[in-house]
């Protein structure tokens, strides 16, 4: 079979893959991101590439519809409202995984055709802090570091940042480069004790927010044991002297961190020349964000850590295509190619290139601000593409309700129900990764080619195709003629060699006479360039700017609600929810709860637990553990409405922003916690997708259908008609087993002699093996056996996957480690557990420990 060189789709590190229609996944051994590594989600690509679920047909009011008739549809609706309500009454709401060539298509449509900036993007979810603090720092929005500075560097720290689960291959550089060179340090700064600890020599436990105070520590640290470099400040710097004196106000102990462990990270910074500093979401999604990453800057700046082979700053980005949406002006406050909206010139230049009508002349609505003015009714038309802001967004109930309230909505998407597309009037089917053709830039400016290696299915199209379609019935045919994403990718080639004159630091020359079939890996502008190398800046005096910020007051209320991501889980698991492998990892939603606060609210591990405030409301299922600090909860952001019942987070994070990126603070939210209180749990497996009513539910796949942990506070008078709504099989067999001494009920239902479902419920939470009881579901097997809770013919029962690589249990690790496997190497010869991406290893310690007998001390 022939494989296909292609890139993950997934985050930005943007691995290269090696790819094939019988869904053969592979690490790309030529690939510079990851030489041939992949982590548990790239290497699950091939269980998600199936049509189950996929939005195969253009869709208006919920019915089939003819492309003609949805394309004629969108512009119409477009059309009339900018001509009715003008052209700030539409809004494209965007995504950094859309491919470079989608994304400048919707850009120039809305930009320079429609003539309103009111296209914006779940980038300003994601990395708007850094552009800000980036452009306020150098004069542009430049990310100078590479993957391979962070394997030369001497000190690597990591702010807000699970490197370990949300960029697994790039953590497993840094892990070999460590053990290549054991005097690498690494720092991790994080109110939680997340996987990526496991790598650090030192972890600062700061409070939500006291990263500002603890960077304006470090720079006065310094300054105090003479470590500027007041020859590179004097040459290459401005606003030295005041940044330092809003540093000199704050105190780092009101970062929240031990005062030991500040002390020893002032020390070790001062102390080493080569730092990186690696910051992600837990730095740009907060109220101070961009203070927060120029906090940063300024050390580097101060000490002229940048611009050299093994230091500087490096915001890793999220989406896999985060950067290239930065470099095509996907955000509301950006024109195209890193070119400003607000200058005259630029836009001159951008629009004569277009050749178009008009051009946007002011900065259009930020997220946020852009569904409170869909609440506001000031938006007519709405198209969103390849996000789910009705899940992703703060606030989220109420951006529902306000999407609602938009007079038509277009969404583009791969899936046929998200809980966004559940609100569309019309549906557009966006061909998927693997059908698609186009590129992506990675968190080091390498530009990489996606590539096709199965056909479109059904009507599905690419979103190039269906952006300029639309654009084409609006009256635009002929600046929308591409006939396919090369013609795209050339055109804004040239748009960069036409506004080249302007200062910048995009340059996109190197792939002027590129072809674009055998496009391999490059980084802008060379992959031989170091930004900064000659301290020359973008600000019109060639200088950086170090930035006076102030530390922000704390102010702790109540319990503080962290939100975040798991190990195998993609945002709004349309895609990794297909995989039973990744879904087993932590198959239900949760929030992490310190022991002393559970036992203050009265709540046990494995209780489920409503956790309220003004916004709404959640049943999470309660992880007690000392990862979190006292007063402060965690919850991942995965679970929808289509996976859980009462579980979306963000119907609990208020939507308040940074003022200087409008990027919302997710990482913190105020919440009060009590007891859910469920009068019966219960577990279901089935062979068909279930519809849960219960007040708690959370579904799942399985490797036999589907699962789901339901419970709820009354219980139903019948529990096969409950059974029957949720699964809908009304002329299957039924056999009940009813404990009326412990309350404990069994069900099976069958058809032909194959069981169709097995149901467990109980007073208090249902114990038992539940890959026992998924062994079954689809077997001929007599319903007592099946619901003995004893896997199937006596297979062993592996427990809770914590390998998802090669699906290795927990059950499964516990028995090695007690024959004799006493160190992660050693479980991974014998049950291959956290050989291949190797992000499991932190929970293989774990067992290691929790199993074996410790040596009684003489
Ligand atoms: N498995 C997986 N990987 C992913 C994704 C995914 O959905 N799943 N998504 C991708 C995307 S789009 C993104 S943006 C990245 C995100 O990657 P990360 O930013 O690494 O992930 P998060 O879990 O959102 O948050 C990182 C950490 O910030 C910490 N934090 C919270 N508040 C603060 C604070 O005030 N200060 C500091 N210093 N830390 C704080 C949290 O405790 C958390 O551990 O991951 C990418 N990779
Ligand atoms: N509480 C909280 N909320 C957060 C975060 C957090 O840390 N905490 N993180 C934020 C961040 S950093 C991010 S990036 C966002 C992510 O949030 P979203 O972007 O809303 O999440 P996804 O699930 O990635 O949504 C992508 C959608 O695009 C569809 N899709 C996939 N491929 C294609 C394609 O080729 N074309 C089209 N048209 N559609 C496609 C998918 O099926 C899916 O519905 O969430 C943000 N929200
Ligand atoms: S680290 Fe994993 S998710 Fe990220 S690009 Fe690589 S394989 Fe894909
Ligand atoms: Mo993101």
């Amino acid at each position: 079979m022939s494989l296909t060189r292609t890139t993950c789709p997934y985050c930005g590190v943007g691995c290269g893959v090696l790819a094939g229609a019988d869904g053969t996944i592979k690490g790309d051994p030529d690939h510079p991101a990851n030489f041939g590594r992949l982590c548990s989600k790239g290497s699950a690509l091939g269980e998600t590439i199936d049509l189950d679920g996929r939005l195969l047909h253009p869709q208006i009011g919920g019915q089939r519809a003819t492309w003609d008739s949805a394309l004629d549809q969108v512009a119409t609706k477009f059309s009339d409202a900018i001509r009715d309500h003008g052209p700030d009454s539409v809004a494209f709401y965007v995504s950094g995984q859309l491919l470079t060539e989608d994304y400048y298509v919707a850009n120039k449509l809305m930009k320079g055709f429609i003539g309103s900036a009111n296209i914006d993007t779940n980038s300003r979810l994601c990395m708007a802090s850094s552009v800000a603090g980036h452009k306020r720092a150098f004069g542009t929005d430049t990310v100078p570091g590479t993957y391979a500075d962070l394997e030369e560097a001497d000190l690597i720290v990591l702010v807000g940042s699970n490197l370990a689960w949300c960029h697994p291959v790039l953590y497993q550089r840094i892990v070999a480069a460590k053990q290549a060179r054991p005097n690498m340090r690494v720092v991790n700064i994080d109110p939680r004790r997340t996987a990526t600890c496991d790598l650090a020599d030192l972890h600062l436990r700061v409070a939500p927010d006291g990263d500002v105070a603890l960077f304006n520590g470090l720079l006065t640290y310094l300054a105090d044991h003479g470590q500027l470099d007041m020859a590179y400040v004097t040459a290459h710097v401005g606003g030295c002297e005041a940044t330092l004196a809003a540093a000199r106000a704050s105190d780092p102990l009101q970062s929240g961190a031990a005062p030991e462990d500040i002390t020893q990270f002032f020390a070790l910074w001062a102390g080493t020349k080569k730092v990186m500093t690696v910051y992600s979401q837990g730095v740009n999604q907060s109220q101070c964000g961009t203070d927060k990453v120029n906090a940063i800057l300024n050390c580097h700046l101060a000490t002229g850590r940048i611009g050299k082979p093994g230091c500087g700053p490096f915001s890793v980005t999220g989406q896999p295509n985060a950067m290239g949406g930065r470099e095509v002006g996907g955000l509301s406050n950006m024109l195209a190619n890193h070119l400003d909206i607000e200058n005259a010139d630029h836009r001159d230049t951008v629009q004569t290139f277009w050749n178009s009508p008009t051009i946007c002349t002011q900065a259009g609505f930020k997220a946020v601000d852009l569904f409170d003015a869909c609440a506001a009714g000031k938006i007519k038309a709405l198209w969103v593409m390849s996000t789910n802001p009705a899940v992703s967004m703060p606030n989220a109930e109420n951006v529902a309700q306000a999407i609602k309230n938009v007079p038509f909505v277009a969404v583009s998407d791969i899936m046929a129900r998200t809980d966004t597309g559940d609100l569309a009037d019309v549906l557009l089917p966006a061909t998927g990764w693997g059908e698609k053709d186009g590129t992506v830039t990675n968190s080091e400016r390498r530009i990489s080619r996606q590539r096709a290696f199965l056909s479109a299915p059904a009507e599905a199209r690419p979103d190039w195709r269906i952006i300029s379609d639309v654009a084409a019935r609006m009256g635009f045919a002929d600046a929308f003629a591409y006939d396919s994403p090369a013609d795209i990718f050339a055109e804004y080639i040239v748009l960069d060699a036409a506004t080249r004159p302007f200062a910048r630091d995009l340059d996109l020359s190197i792939f002027a006479d590129a072809d674009y079939a055998k496009l391999v890996p490059t980084q802008w502008p060379r992959n031989d360039v170091r930004f900064f190398a000659d301290g020359r800046f973008y600000h019109a005096d060639g200088k950086a700017r170090m930035l006076p910020v102030q530390a922000p007051v704390a102010q702790q209320t109540g319990l503080t609600l962290n939100t975040g991501r798991n190990r195998d889980q993609w945002h709004t698991m349309t895609r990794t929810g297909k995989s039973p492998k990744l879904g087993a990892h932590l198959a239900e939603p949760y929030l992490e709860i310190h022991p002393v606060d559970a036992a203050e609210i009265g709540i046990a591990h494995g209780d489920l637990v409503e956790v309220h405030n003004v916004q709404g409301r959640n049943i999470l299922r309660a992880l007690v553990t000392d990862r979190v600090a006292s007063g402060q909860l965690f919850a991942p952001m995965h679970w929808t409405r289509q996976t859980a019942r009462g579980a979306t987070v963000n119907a609990l994070v208020a939507p308040v922003t940074d003022p200087f990126s409008g990027q919302p603070a997710l990482k913190r939210g105020d919440v009060s916690v009590q007891p859910f209180k469920a009068e019966w749990y219960g577990f279901l497996a089935c062979l068909h997708q279930p519809e849960a009513h219960t007040p708690y539910a959370a579904i799942a796949r399985t490797a036999t259908g589907w699962q789901v942990e339901m419970a709820g506070s009354e219980a139903p008078d019948s529990w096969t008609e409950m059974l029957g709504g949720m699964i809908g099989l009304s002329n299957a067999e039924t056999s009940v087993f009813e404990d009326r001494a412990d309350g404990t009920i069994r069900v099976a239902l069958h058809r032909e002699g194959v069981i169709q479902a097995v149901f467990f419920a109980a007073r208090t939470p249902v114990i038992l093996s539940r890959s026992a009881a998924i062994s079954h579901v689809g077997t001929v097997t007599p319903p007592l056996e099946a619901l003995a809770g004893r896997m199937r013919q006596d297979q062993p029962d592996p427990g809770v996957v914590v390998c998802a690589c090669f699906n290795v249990g927990r059950n499964t690790l516990q028995a090695a480690v007690t024959a004799g496997a006493f160190s992660v190497q050693a479980l991974g010869e014998i049950t291959c557990a956290g050989t291949n991406c190797g992000s499991c290893k932190p929970e293989l310690a774990d067992i290691i420990e929790q199993n074996t007998v410790p040596v009684a001390a003489e």
